[in-house]
């Protein structure tokens, strides 16, 4: 008898201990854990390497860049064929500092021709990257420049006539990160990879096989069912309670994307295309056409969940897991950055631009690219206004519009002030179906560059037009 009581009593002991560690482990992962998250098939994003610079002094950069065949393992166990740079898929981050002068030495080890234009970056030219800086199989070429703008983050991919879409479609591109004077000091997220984290977004059909099914007809192009970040195929990101910048990089081809939470909390804009905003603008949801940028503030602090989705209108981007203790990070100033005002008045010149889709190609002012056609002349240190308006067309869509070797402001939008999110320097401007969009337009380098639709299809099959500053 006694021996069932001992028993039944070591049994309950048991049973309350069992429940005990239970409840502990419970109460611990529901208050700092993230690993009842199903992470299940995804993979942890990507995040770039930050490219060498190759001299020691600080008031010098020098880099090199090799694009490259390869193949990535996006899938497990599948492997698709894709172009990268410096590695398989996509390329470094390459960071600048304002002041600077830059070499970069760009090795073509493709099978084709291509040239790398850096997007955003207002340099000379021919150091611009276009279509006229042809690099064949097997060559080099060296752009060199000095950094004279304020801290943004700006991109980088092929330009070569006809390619591009391809090219990039394969995994050409990368980012640039400047830094200038106050970005130090400034009391933001800028722990690269903690809580500063780069997005390149991009949209991908893929094959059973492993191999991207980049479809094209005449009608357009079809949207991918996938989504990459950095690379990285489903992805997800650890973040701890705390604010976390993001830099948003619309690197698809073709695809609008409406960035937001799945929570629908608002976040903090603080920079555009150009850099910073004047003030951070709290904003739900952020659109970005391809090629355009934007850099935002969450606070994680605020949320209770265990992860938040950033999203584009359905379609999942990118899992955030909420993970660890509360973490206390500095409020985002009031005052970001002083946003120079591009002088222009009524004696600016005026030029007209008229965006007009034919399917999977399209015309500006009615004309196909020419590389031996100049279509505009524009005077050194001329402030010009160029109003752009999207007249339409055969499958109309909207247009993102990209100047080469500036920043501009937007004046207007359909005659009204552009909101706040449009306050700011920017090289991107999406025009839709029907609008008119006035920028002002500073020429501060010589040479020869390009406007075009960033819709790669549209550029490639002529949507691009060229001016000379002289
Ligand atoms: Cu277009």
């Amino acid at each position: 008898m006694k021996n069932m009581k001992e028993k039944l009593n070591k049994f309950l002991s048991l049973i309350i201990v069992v429940a005990a560690v239970g409840f502990v482990l419970t109460a611990y992962y529901t208050f700092f854990g993230g690993s009842d998250v199903d992470l299940e098939g995804k993979n942890k994003l990507k995040i770039p390497e930050i490219l060498d610079d190759l001299n020691a002094d600080p008031g010098i950069a020098e880099f090199k860049l090799e694009a490259g065949i390869s193949q990535t393992e996006f899938t497990k166990g599948r492997l698709t064929p894709t172009l990268g740079y410096n590695g398989s898929y996509l390329g470094p981050v390459i960071r600048l500092v304002k002041g600077q002068d830059v070499s970069i030495v760009v090795e073509n080890n493709l099978n084709e021709w291509t040239t790398i234009h850096w997007h955003g970056l207002v340099v000379d030219g021919e150091n611009d990257g276009g279509p006229m800086q042809g690099i064949a199989s097997g060559e080099t070429w060296n752009a060199k420049f000095k950094v004279e703008q304020p801290a943004s983050t700006l991109w980088y991919h092929p330009h070569f006539a006809g390619t591009v879409a391809n090219q990039v479609y394969y995994g050409l591109a990368g980012l640039i990160y400047i830094d200038d004077e106050f970005t130090d000091t400034m009391s933001i997220p800028k722990d690269y990879g903690i809580d500063d984290i780069p997005l390149v977004v991009q949209d991908r059909n893929f094959n059973i096989d492993g191999s991207f099914d980049y479809r094209v007809s005449m009608m357009g192009v079809d949207k991918g069912d996938k989504i990459l970040v950095n690379g990285t195929l489903d992805p997800y990101f650890i973040v701890k309670r705390e604010k976390v910048r993001f830099r948003l990089l619309n690197g698809s081809n073709s695809q609008n994307f409406s960035f937001r939470l799945s929570n629908r909390a608002e976040f903090l804009m603080i920079a555009s295309d150009g850099g910073f905003l004047e003030k951070p603008l709290k904003k739900e949801a952020i659109f970005l056409s391809p090629g355009e940028r934007a850099e935002i503030v969450v606070d994680f602090s605020e949320f209770n969940d265990k992860s938040v989705k950033l999203v584009s209108n359905d379609d999942l981007i990118l899992e955030l897991v909420i993970d660890g203790e509360l973490e206390k990070s500095p409020d985002i100033p009031e005052e970001l950055a002083e946003v120079a005002d591009i002088a222009a008045d009524e004696a600016s010149n005026t030029r007209i631009f008229e965006l007009q889709s034919m399917g999977i190609s399209g015309t500006i002012n009615g004309k196909y690219y020419d590389m031996n056609r100049i279509d505009e002349r524009v005077d050194l240190n001329a402030t010009e206004y160029w109003i752009v308006r999207n007249v339409g067309g055969m499958m109309a869509t909207g247009h993102p519009f990209h100047v080469h070797g500036t920043q501009f402001q937007v004046v207007s939008r359909n005659g009204e002030k552009p909101t706040p999110e449009e306050s700011g320097h920017k090289d991107t401007v999406y025009v839709d179906v029907g609008e008119e969009v006035v920028i002002k337009v500073m020429f501060k380098k010589e040479g020869l560059f390009m406007y075009h639709c960033h819709i790669l299809e549209h550029e490639d099959r002529g949507m691009m037009g060229q001016f000379i500053v002289e």
